[in-house]
């Protein structure tokens, strides 16, 4: 008898041969690479990427000048491109029931344009340029290969950790996932700050490891703040800081510094209020805690929030 035995190999994304895939290159001048760096050095979406892959997609991209009222995406569009803010404001609107809302806006930074790219669905919002402007494009094939890619990667080094945080619990599995989708990592040295009080705010953060140390300065009877800095708390693996501004849009209440080296899972503005929504009794809920542990420190009510809006 004759035997043919049939290896069946499973389909691996991460051994995809890409080499043989023709890469762009937009070539680009000093200024414009300088520029495209700044501008991608906080995308949360890139924080993962290796520096071969980080390499590419600099590459890859390309400047696109906009116009005031020029809409970059428009709501129900096929995606073709993500986009990195170089310079520029720019109003986010969803419609809802037929007509367009503004839920949002972006200030010379930040980035949009990831989602029909990432879950092959319809553009879910528009965006329009408030002034004059310039972005920075990836071509949906380019980003596809790597970021998509890289976010099976982040899936699965971040899903138990995900799940495992109580706070996120009133999240379907689904929805937890995309929360892995968007955040990127960052690492904090010892000592350096990562929050500073007074400040606008534009993301959340979750430890992964190591030690966060809140502290807070008081403000004296004109109202203006003192120097000294109390420690209020210290936060450690699978606890949240950062939700007080994004939620109250006010500037921070207080300033966060690492201890020992800190390495956090952050989430940009846009996304905190696209998928935590469900989240948001819980986080309320503690914030009332904060109210009453500033009278019973500073003996006054500082006004740090009014999270009943
Ligand atoms: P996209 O490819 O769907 C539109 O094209 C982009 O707008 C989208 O990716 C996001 O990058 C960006 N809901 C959906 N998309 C948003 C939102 C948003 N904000 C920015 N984008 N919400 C606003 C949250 C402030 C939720 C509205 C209910
Ligand atoms: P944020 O966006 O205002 C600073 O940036 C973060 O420190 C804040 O969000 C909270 O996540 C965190 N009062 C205000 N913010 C606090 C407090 C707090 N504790 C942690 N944060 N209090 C401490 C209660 C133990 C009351 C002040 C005395």
């Amino acid at each position: 008898m004759f035997f043919v035995l049939v290896c069946a190999e499973t389909y691996n994304p991460d051994e995809e041969e890409d080499d043989t895939e023709s890469r762009i290159i937009y070539p680009k001048t000093d200024d414009q690479r300088n520029r495209l760096q700044e501008a991608c050095k906080d995308i949360l979406l890139f924080k993962n990427l290796d520096p071969e892959q980080m390499s590419q997609v600099l590459d890859a991209m390309f400047e696109k000048l906009v116009e005031g009222g020029e809409h970059v995406i428009d709501q129900g569009d096929d995606g073709d491109n993500f986009y990195v803010i170089d310079r520029g404001t720019y109003d986010i609107y969803v419609k809802c029931d037929g007509v367009g809302r503004c839920v949002g806006t972006y200030d010379n930074r930040g980035s949009f344009g990831e989602l029909a790219l990432m879950y092959n669905t319809p553009r879910a919002a528009t965006i329009i340029a408030t002034s004059p402007g310039a972005v920075w494009g990836l071509d949906r094939v380019t980003f596809r290969r790597i970021i998509v890619k890289n976010n099976a990667k982040k899936r699965r080094m971040y899903e138990n950790f995900i799940e495992s945080l109580p706070f996120l619990k009133s999240l379907e599995l689904s929805e937890r996932l995309k929360v892995v989708d968007v955040i990127g990592t960052k690492v904090y040295k010892d000592g350096e700050q990562i929050i500073a009080q007074g400040e606008m705010a534009d993301c959340f953060f979750i430890v992964e490891s190591g030690e966060v140390r809140i502290t807070m300065k008081r403000k004296n009877k004109q109202d203006v703040e003192e120097n000294e800095a109390v420690e209020i708390a210290r936060y450690s693996r699978g606890q949240y800081f950062g939700e007080l501004a994004l939620v109250t849009n006010k500037p921070r209440a207080a300033s966060a510094f690492a201890l020992g080296t800190v390495k956090c899972l952050v989430m940009d503005v846009q996304a905190f209020e696209r998928l935590l929504g469900p989240c948001m009794e819980i986080m309320k809920r503690n914030i009332a805690n904060y109210e009453e542990q500033i009278v019973a420190l500073f003996g006054t009510n500082m006004d740090i929030a009014d999270a009943s809006e």
